[in-house]
């Protein structure tokens, strides 16, 4: 390359808890290549085959660079070039006669982490909407019944230091596809193999990190709880507890422990499909390998019964006394070591109505078509609702409304924006402006514009900011730089953790280590009403639970003979960069993979196109029969966009409302499909 290229720092933005270092070469504006930064203390110059595209993505012949207004029928894609004065004064006249009709109330925004810079998906936008008046959106599709189950044992949704990982001695991967999802995480178990770890991994199906481990424990979705009380019922038997930490440091044992003697090997076998002596040398292993650590994914929760499934596998840890020594305990995630001054950044204080109402966003079609007083309008960002939201015939259906007005914000003409009145161009990161944090790591990050906006692509703080001077919103809030703003986020005096980060730092020191020895959780000050670990809790019982972990199967409430787990891939991030042709290569084409036994009974083979189908919907797919997954189950990866030429549509046809036991979370992984050629 000639000597005007040159290559320039930024931070990965994706929906990722690796939040990786990028090292970025430039040439004449535009971006040629994307590599790690060798100086990330924990990424260290490795990142994804999919971020290393992100040329492809960022200078992509199909990025929306121009307003757009639709001129002909929802579900077309007719629009046509409009400036941005015109579309804010569409905007802002649109929501100025919804607010008079129907109240503000009748305005939803739709947003998650397409982007996880702070000010730019919980910043300037949270402000707008406040300051409207809007309904309040529960951002709950990814990780909320995780975060309640773990908060019921733990106080706080943290667990360790990831880089302390390399000194664990047993590594449990417990439904979380590593390889894909969390790759530094693997070069931190590496190491600890190196050191003589072992590795088990425990999920529905073989996936890519169940071939790295030593070895793979099988079990029906949904059945990890009584896996778990499996465990300690052995733990407990077979005198494999620590004592003294338990005494010191939990609550409840005597609680646990009655209820754990309803759950014998034999049983769980039955309920799991563990066998018993597996079920007896997994706990062994558990109960003399120390320190272990338990890394707990997000598949789990994504079942109706996830929330506990979280509560109870985080009990693990304390009963053979993990906590507090190096590479020992769990981790489900640590962003809230990290919290920012979200008062500060969001100002809730601005609503004019604090009490109005809520909307699930897994709950998005039946928000759509059944809410009295309706949602007149819609703002979508950072967000693929046409896709990634459950239950697509109810959401498709609610956003064909001709009575919708319909705002999305992208970067690209997604399946969302099929539906939308207007389309606004959005920037990259890599346009931007923003503040990072790990949902994993323990570093916080500034990522500077490394580019002009891309045609007339603007932010989200610039739109939202904008917007709010159109409607004539005259507060302080609106007024302030992207600068300010992140200072805000970082004045957070609660939270000792960020003591000492500043911007005026970050942009000298680049990445800048959350200092957890100021006020250390493990073990000696655990947040929970107890101050220990809660392997009985009262909040619980409040709250509507069992107290103690319990099993709860799956809902069998419909015909449907296989279980449908239909998470993410390699190659694609959510429905993020499912459109980049080098990507999609990767990826083949979207399968649906079934066990021998079930493909024989329906006369399937490999290579078959095959209808899967529940009351809810029906998507065509490609079978593919394998031994990785068992019987009973029908397993697809990746969200894939639709394409009507292949017949593809959206797995999220077949996923439902139904809302886990914690959290209002998503429950995709609960589905229950037919399958027939
Ligand atoms: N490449 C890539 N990386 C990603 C993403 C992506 O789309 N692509 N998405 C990002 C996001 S938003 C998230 S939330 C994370 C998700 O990443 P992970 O935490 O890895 O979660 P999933 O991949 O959803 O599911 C993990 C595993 O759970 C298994 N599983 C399903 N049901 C059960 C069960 O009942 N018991 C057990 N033991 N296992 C079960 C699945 O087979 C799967 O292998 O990844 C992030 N990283
Ligand atoms: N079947 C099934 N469905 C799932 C899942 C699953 O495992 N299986 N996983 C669920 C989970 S865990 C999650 S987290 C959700 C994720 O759902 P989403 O958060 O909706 O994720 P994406 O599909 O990546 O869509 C993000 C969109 O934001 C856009 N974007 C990126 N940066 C910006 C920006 O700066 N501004 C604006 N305005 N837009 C931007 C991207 O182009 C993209 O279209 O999906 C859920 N849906
Ligand atoms: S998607 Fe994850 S692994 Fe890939 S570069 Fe981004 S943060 Fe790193
Ligand atoms: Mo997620």
């Amino acid at each position: 390359m000639g000597d005007s290229v040159k290559t320039v720092r930024s931070i990965c933005p994706l929906d990722c808890p690796d939040t990786c270092g990028l090292s970025v070469q430039m040439k004449e504006g535009k971006i040629v290549s994307v590599n790690g930064d060798k100086e990330h203390p924990v990424t260290k110059g490795v990142i994804c085959h999919k971020v290393r595209k992100s040329p492809d993505r960022v200078h992509h012949p199909d990025r929306v660079l121009y307003p757009l207004k639709r001129v002909g029928k929802k579900g077309t894609l007719s629009f046509k070039r409009i400036s941005w004065e015109e579309a804010y004064e569409e905007i802002t006249f649109q929501f100025k006669d919804i607010i008079k009709d129907y109240g503000p109330d009748s305005i939803l925004p739709y947003s998650f982490y397409g982007n996880m810079g702070v000010i730019n998906s919980e910043g300037m936008d949270r402000r707008f909407f406040h300051k409207l008046g809007a309904s309040y959106l529960d951002r709950t599709i990814c990780n909320s019944a995780a975060s309640v189950g773990y908060r019921y044992t733990m106080g706080l949704p943290v667990g360790i230091d990831p880089e302390d990982t390399v000194h664990s001695k047993l590594i449990i991967i417990w439904g979380c596809n590593l390889i894909s999802t969390n790759m530094h995480q693997v070069m931190y178990i590496n190491e600890a193999k190196k050191n003589g770890a072992k590795v088990v991994v425990i999920d529905v199906h073989r996936n890519r990190t169940a071939k790295l481990a030593d070895w793979f424990i099988q079990l029906r979705p949904g059945t990890d709880t009584a896996l778990a009380l499996g465990m300690m019922n052995v733990l407990i038997r077979e005198n494999l507890i620590d004592k003294k930490f338990i005494e010191t440091y939990t609550h409840g044992f005597d609680e646990l422990s009655a209820n754990a003697m309803n759950y014998p090997p034999e049983k769980v076998a039955k309920i799991t499909g563990v066998p018993v002596q597996e079920i007896l040398k997994l706990t062994r292993m558990y109960g003399e390998t120390s320190p272990s650590f338990i890394r707990i994914g997000n598949g789990l929760q994504h079942h109706e019964n996830g929330g506990m499934m979280i509560r109870t596998i985080s009990c693990l840890p304390a009963m053979t006394g993990q906590w507090g020594k190096l590479g020992g305990g769990a981790l489900k995630g640590n962003s809230s070591y990290a919290a920012f001054n979200k008062k500060k950044l969001q100002m809730p204080e601005l609503h004019p109505k604090p009490e109005t109402r809520t909307v699930n966003m897994n709950q998005l079609g039946s928000a759509l078509l059944e809410l009295d007083p309706p949602i007149k309008a819609l703002f979508v960002y950072n967000s693929n609702p046409a896709q990634v939201t459950p239950d697509q015939n109810k959401v498709r259906e609610g956003l064909m409304r001709h009575d919708l007005f319909t705002v999305v914000h992208d970067l690209f003409l997604t399946d969302s924006c099929y539906y939308a009145d207007i389309v606004l161009p959005a920037t990259s990161h890599f346009e931007n402006l923003d503040l990072y944090k790990s949902y994993w790591h323990l570093y916080v990050g500034l990522s500077e514009p490394i580019m002009e906006p891309m045609g007339e692509c603007k932010s989200n703080f610039t739109i939202f900011k904008e917007l709010a001077e159109r409607m004539g919103f005259e507060d302080q809030a609106f007024q302030i730089t992207e600068e300010q703003m992140i200072t805000e986020a970082l004045d957070h005096p609660e939270n000792p953790y960020l003591n000492g980060i500043t911007i005026e730092r970050l942009k000298q020191e680049k990445y800048i280590k959350l200092n957890l020895k100021e006020s250390e959780v493990f073990p000696n000050r655990i947040p929970t009403p107890s101050g220990k670990v809660e392997f009985y809790s009262e909040q619980m019982k409040a709250d509507g639970y069992s107290p103690v972990p319990e099993y709860i199967p799956v809902r069998e409430e419909n015909e449907y003979p296989l279980i449908f787990v239909c998470g993410p891939n390699h190659q694609f991030l959510n429905s993020s960069y499912a459109n980049i042709p080098h990507l999609q290569k990767h990826e083949k084409k979207p399968i649906v993979s079934l066990h021998p036994e079930e493909a024989r009974k329906r006369g399937i083979e490999t290579g078959d196109q095959v209808r899967l189908f529940n009351d809810l919907g029906e998507i065509s797919i490609e079978a593919h029969v394998t031994n990785d997954v068992l019987p009973g189950v029908a397993l697809t990866q990746g969200v894939w966009w639709d394409n009507e030429k292949k017949n593809q549509r959206s797995v999220n046809f077949l996923t439902s409302q139904n809302l886990s036991d914690m959290g209002g979370g998503a429950t995709f992984f609960s589905a229950k499909v037919e399958v027939r050629r």
